[in-house]
């Protein structure tokens, strides 16, 4: 391989992703030219993912955002006046201090979530600012609310089965997941499972790259992931296969669950799920036959109705089958918590305010909110490409008695809204901590370049605000070194040592702890809670339940929108140029006369998208899919999957509905003129950004 001229820095990868790779920039002339693997993680293995090398594109893009400026245009025109960061930051300040003069302290609504997933980006300084400050709180619910709820209940969060592991099962299921988008350290594993001889089954409505490669794939309607995995309950229970030696003395509960699973035979659930009764069968007969066997619980299947009694249902299959107590057995779901961090570091008490769900960003700022929001302060965040009813929050950002501020790395949608802009570095210009969330692992970020423009790092500012708010305390941290340090101090016993020392940080138990051998569930008492009374009383039917689904003969599609190769949510989708396309299979493009690359109306009651279809088997009859994170500029009327995604939320843990979505699609015009429509799209994006 030839590499540029220059050197190389070692750094890590924060963005929202379970990976966390260790990396390799290279540079010349103080400019990042290249990004790649290393090996201080070792899961990285040397190699990374194409989106991530293209980082370098996204810092000296185009939509890179390099001062601070004031919206000049209506809502929306993402015309600038740019300023300095003195006359941007005491704008700021003084409309949150009249926000909260005018309306109470409430009326300030922090909103952020994944933009960079490390330690230091997010809950430090904004942290300590915003509780100071006693802004509305935010329940950070756009993700991982729903399975995050039901790990916690039964198993405390127990630190699950690492990527390498998966080399030893001979059975994986990947289920709602699909690693060779979203994870792809994952998928050599399973690969060298598979040459030792294990089965791999996937439960997806899509045929992914890993269905493909599957033994069984259950190509199951979205949303009926518990039907399925209740069944299997039901097999285990109903014919002696339950570990019931393991589930006395480590688990509470099961004989609820077991009373709930009884309905759900193997025909209920096959034609609650559109499969065949045999698929599902075939799945219980492997998983009770099987040691070691892993179930990888993925994200897909939480981001609707039934998505919390999915999760509990899946994650208690290990624990009733037995599962524990071998490498490579047990299941798999997010591994942040393995560390055990506290963040103590914040340094501020969090104030009894308002909680808000950010599922409810548009009904916030459109509805009678009491106090209203005058504030938005946006960081981390791309809310109008990324939360759900993208019309009513559109609607929200459009609303001229709040002062709305985006901190953010490039001009994003929901930026163009902004009053206020404010240019973030990125994780190349400033510290940060990696925390892996498939793997267990934990890196330091270093900056390798200096700022980019005028960018500043997400601790500096809301340090400065707090000052300028009058909220800062002396022995506060006041910039990133600081901060860095505080954080250091603050991480559980020996791992800020080897962080010091530069070594790869692992908790107690080592990188890969075996369930039930090495790691133990971390409830109150220590055993796993098959029937949690708190799950029970939240999910609206009861844990363990289905609620039908919701499609009707005006909407009879189920909307998907998971996660893509060229993106991490909707960051970097910016270097995408193509127009997007709605993945439909041919039975149901056939009776609506689309043809592949045809322009179609994706549409419901909360909204249309238009867009290019792509006929294709891969979605399941019934299903389409359009991708995650897709930018206005990337469909033919500027509106995303979102714009069709309800703000309903989850039966548990209020998470976020994405594909619960039903719609009806129409064809617009063929693909003949569709491609005179592709033509006459200006050549890549709008011009964003007009300099005055
Ligand atoms: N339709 C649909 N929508 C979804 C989902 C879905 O499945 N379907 N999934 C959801 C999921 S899983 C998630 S996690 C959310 C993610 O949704 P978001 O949290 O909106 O994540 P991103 O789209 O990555 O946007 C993050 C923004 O933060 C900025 N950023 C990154 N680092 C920093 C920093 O250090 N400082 C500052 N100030 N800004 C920074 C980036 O430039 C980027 O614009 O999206 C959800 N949206
Ligand atoms: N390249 C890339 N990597 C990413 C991200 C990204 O946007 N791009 N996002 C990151 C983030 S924030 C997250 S949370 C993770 C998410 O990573 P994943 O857990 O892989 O989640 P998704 O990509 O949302 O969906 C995974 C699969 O679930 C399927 N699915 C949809 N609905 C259902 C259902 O009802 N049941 C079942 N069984 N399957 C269903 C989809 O078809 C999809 O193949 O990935 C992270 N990694
Ligand atoms: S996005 Fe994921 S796969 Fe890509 S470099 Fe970052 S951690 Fe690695
Ligand atoms: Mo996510």
């Amino acid at each position: 391989m030839t590499r540029p001229a220059g050197h190389q820095v070692a750094t890590a990868c924060p963005l929202d992703c379970p990976d966390s790779c260790s990396l390799l920039v290279s540079l010349a002339d103080s400019r990042v030219v290249a990004l790649d693997g290393g090996h201080a993680n070792p899961v990285t293995g040397g190699y990374i993912c194409g989106k991530v090398r293209r980082f370098g594109e996204r810092m000296y893009g185009p939509d890179r955002l390099l001062r601070p400026g004031f919206r000049l245009g209506p809502p929306g025109s993402g015309e600038f006046r740019w300023v300095s960061w003195e006359e941007a930051l005491a704008r700021v300040a003084d409309a949150m201090r009249e926000a909260r003069d005018g309306w109470g302290p409430e009326s300030v609504l922090p909103y952020c979530y994944g933009g960079s997933n490390g330690l230091l980006t997010q809950d430090t300084t904004d942290a300590r600012l915003f509780r100071r400050f006693g802004a509305s709180r935010l329940a950070r619910t756009l993700c991982a609310s729903t399975t995050g709820a039901a790990n916690q209940a039964i198993y405390g969060k127990m630190p699950s089965v690492t990527y390498a592991d998966y080399a030893h099962a001979k059975l994986i299921v990947i289920w709602g997941a699909n690693p060779s988008a979203s994870g792809i350290h994952l998928v050599p594993f399973v690969r060298e499972a598979q040459r030792a001889g294990a089965t791999l089954v996937v439960v997806d409505p899509r045929a992914t790259p890993l269905a493909r490669l599957a033994d069984l794939h259950l190509a199951l309607r979205p949303g009926t992931d518990v039907a399925v995995a209740l069944a299997l309950h039901r097999h285990l229970f109903e014919h002696g296969l339950a570990d019931e030696g393991f589930l006395a003395a480590h688990a509470t509960g099961a004989e609820r669950l077991r009373a709930r699973a009884r309905e759900w035979t193997f025909e209920r659930a096959a034609s609650v799920a559109g499969l065949e009764p045999g698929a599902i069968a075939a799945l219980a007969g492997m998983y009770a036959a099987a040691s070691p066997a892993v179930i990888r619980c993925g994200w897909g299947l939480e981001r609707n109705r039934n998505g919390g009694n999915a999760a509990a249902a899946i994650l208690a299959l290990p624990a009733v089958a037995g599962k524990f107590g071998v490498r490579g057995g047990g299941y798999t779901l997010s591994n942040s918590g393995s560390w055990g961090i506290t963040k103590s570091w914040i340094g501020a008490e969090e104030p009894p305010t308002r909680v808000v769900n950010m599922n409810h960003l548009g009904r916030m700022l459109t509805g009678q909110a009491d106090p209203p929001v005058k504030v938005l302060f946006v960081y981390n965040c791309n809310p109008l490409a990324t939360a759900p009813h993208q019309n009513l929050v559109r609607k929200g950002l459009e609303r001229d008695d709040v002062t709305t501020i985006v901190f953010d790395q490039v001009m994003t949608d929901t930026a163009r809204y902004a009053d206020v802009v404010l240019p973030a570095t990125t994780f190349l210009e400033q510290y940060d901590f990696a925390r892996a969330y498939g793997p267990i692992s934990l890196q330091m970020v270093r900056p390798v370049i200096d700022a980019v423009g005028e960018a500043r790092p997400n601790v500096d500012v809301f340090a400065e605000l707090e000052e300028r708010l009058g909220l800062g305390q002396p022995d506060d941290p006041k910039d990133e070194l600081e901060m860095m340090l505080r954080v250091i101090d603050g991480l559980p016993d020996g791992v800020g040592d080897a962080l010091r020392a530069d070594a790869p940080a692992a908790p107690p138990f080592g990188d890969a702890p075996i369930q039930f051998v090495d790691v133990f569930p971390r409830t109150p008492d220590g055993k796993i809670h098959l029937f949690p009374d708190d799950l029970d009383r939240q999910a609206p039917l009861g844990l363990f339940t289905y609620q039908p689904d919701p499609a009707t003969d005006r909407h009879p599609l189920a909307l998907i929108s998971p996660s893509n190769e060229k993106a991490i949510s909707s960051s970097l989708y910016e270097l995408v140029r193509k127009t997007a396309a709605l993945t439909i299979h041919p039975d149901d493009a056939h009776t609506r006369k689309i043809g592949e690359g045809d322009t179609v109306r994706v549409f419901n009651d909360l909204g249309t998208v238009t867009c290019h279809a792509a006929v294709s088997p891969v979605v399941r009859p019934g299903t389409v899919s359009l991708p995650k994170g897709l930018w206005g500029r990337h469909t033919l009327n500027g509106s995303t999957a979102n714009a069709l995604a309800p703000d309903t939320l989850s039966d548990i843990g209020a998470g976020a509905c994405f594909n619960d979505a039903r719609v009806q699609v129409e064809r617009v015009a063929a693909a003949a003129e569709s491609e005179a429509a592709r033509a006459a799209e200006p050549e890549g994006a709008p011009a964003a950004v007009r300099v005055h």
